[in-house]
């Protein structure tokens, strides 16, 4: 099937009605939107032929879509948007860092490596991006909204303590888990399906057993972007453990092996790590039709991860907008995510959903290394490690497609005992 041509910056006119602001005291359960136009004007000072991905359209396509789908009138509030100080910016990053993305500002144009761009605004959009996930978390542990969707721009889990890259200025995910952290909250989970390891969210909190990292990924043995989040990465020292990285050895893979993963490794340690609150790092560039990505996530794939975490936390979700490049993809995928944050379940997971031998062998060893740390049931371990050695043989016969799927019987009835 062709896919549709991505939408153009001309065809994206707003006419939005915003939900309402928020105010404190309102309804506990209510879902709030955070988002401020000043965040669009981080834009990249134009030298190429090709606009850069990361640009101001991504949020205007988003807050369309969500309006276009009915699902702020009287359905959401919007949090008003707030820059982070320079203190709250310093939780996880390093004084010459947050001058250096300050600097920017006096400055048309500058740029962190070749594909990290800033203008005079950056700095502005980065505090804003980072202030709004703050906001947000504090008010979820205080119980003054139940969950939130952090609009913003620019992304942020590549952004190290002390470096800018990969489009990301200030590092707004680890922002929002210091700020839970602040607000009370003991454990914290941040869990990252943005199609890019989040390297600098791991950076942050690898020796933190406080904040549980767990990243899904397009990994192809270190040689896709950035490199890093390979299983064996699990933190170090007192964070040992604390990191779970589920590393995608190739492109394609969808729904079925995302919930695959959801169901075998990474629920059952969620679950024993028991989180007081959960940060969802979304990018939504592992969605179908996204140019950077490569993979087949579809809007009701996102739909169902979001309603596991949803009933684990009983609602309590923070999600930040990461990555994300295709506008119609990104806006469809940010429009399923807000209805189960609204409290519209997907339903169940279809029975027939089987992984790919490629998702099998990233979720097996990542279930294997895991499993030093947490418990993984021993026969769910035994299942897994079968399925893979029928599915060899298959995919050895299969001019050895990674993508296929582990069909067959062995998938239905698993031998007992
Ligand atoms: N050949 C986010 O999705 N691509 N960042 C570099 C080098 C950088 C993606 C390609 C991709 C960064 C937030
Ligand atoms: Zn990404």
């Amino acid at each position: 099937m062709e896919q549709r041509k991505d939408m153009s910056d001309s065809e994206i006119k707003l006419h939005l009605t915003f939900p309402p602001l928020w105010t404190p005291q309102t309804d506990a359960a209510s879902t709030a939107i955070g988002f401020d136009e000043r965040m669009l004007l981080h834009s990249e000072v134009q030298t190429k032929s090709h606009p850069h991905p990361e640009r101001p359209d991504r949020l205007r396509a988003i807050m369309g879509g969500l309006s276009a789908a009915g699902l702020f009138s009287g359905l959401c509030c919007m949090i008003p948007s707030r820059e982070a100080t320079l203190a709250e910016l310093e939780w996880v990053h390093s004084h010459s860092h947050v001058e250096a993305v300050e600097a920017t500002s006096l400055h048309e144009a500058s740029y962190f490596g070749r594909d990290t761009y800033a203008n005079n605004y950056s700095a502005l959009a980065a505090r804003l991006a980072a202030g709004t996930c703050i906001d947000l978390m504090t008010a979820i542990v205080k119980g003054q909204i139940l969950n939130g969707f952090a609009l913003v721009r620019p992304p942020g889990h590549h952004a190290l303590s002390a470096t800018a890259m990969g489009f990301c200025l200030h590092n707004n995910a680890a922002l929002a888990a210091k700020a839970a952290l602040s607000a009370g909250a003991k454990k914290v989970m941040i869990i990252d399906w943005d199609v890019h390891h989040g390297n600098g969210t791991q950076e942050i909190f690898d020796s933190d057993s406080s904040v549980l990292y767990v990243s899904l990924h397009r990994h192809q043995a270190g040689f896709f972007y950035p490199g890093t989040g390979a299983a064996s990465e699990v933190g170090i020292k007192d964070g040992e453990g604390f990191s779970v990285n589920i590393p995608w050895p190739c492109g394609g893979i969808g729904d079925e092996d995302y919930l695959f993963a959801f169901q075998n490794v990474i629920m059952p340690i969620v679950e024993q790590f028991a989180p007081d609150a959960t940060i969802i790092s979304a990018g939504f560039d592992a969605a179908k039709g996204d140019p950077l990505g490569g993979c087949q996530v579809t809007p009701s794939g996102y739909a169902h991860m979001t309603q596991l975490l949803y009933s684990l936390m009983k609602g309590k979700l923070l999600v930040v907008l990461e990555g994300g490049y295709n506008l119609r993809s990104i806006s469809a995928s940010a429009a399923a995510v807000l209805k189960v944050l609204l409290g519209v379940s997907p339903g169940e997971i279809p029975p027939s959903w089987q992984p790919t031998f490629a998702g099998l062998l990233a979720v097996s060893e990542a279930c294997v290394i895991q499993s030093r740390y947490w418990k993984i049931d021993r026969m769910s371990l035994l299942n897994m490690q079968m399925l893979l050695s029928a599915a060899e043989t298959k995919f050895k016969e299969n001019k050895n497609d990674p993508r296929q799927p582990v069909s067959g019987p062995q998938a239905e009835d698993q031998p007992q005992g």
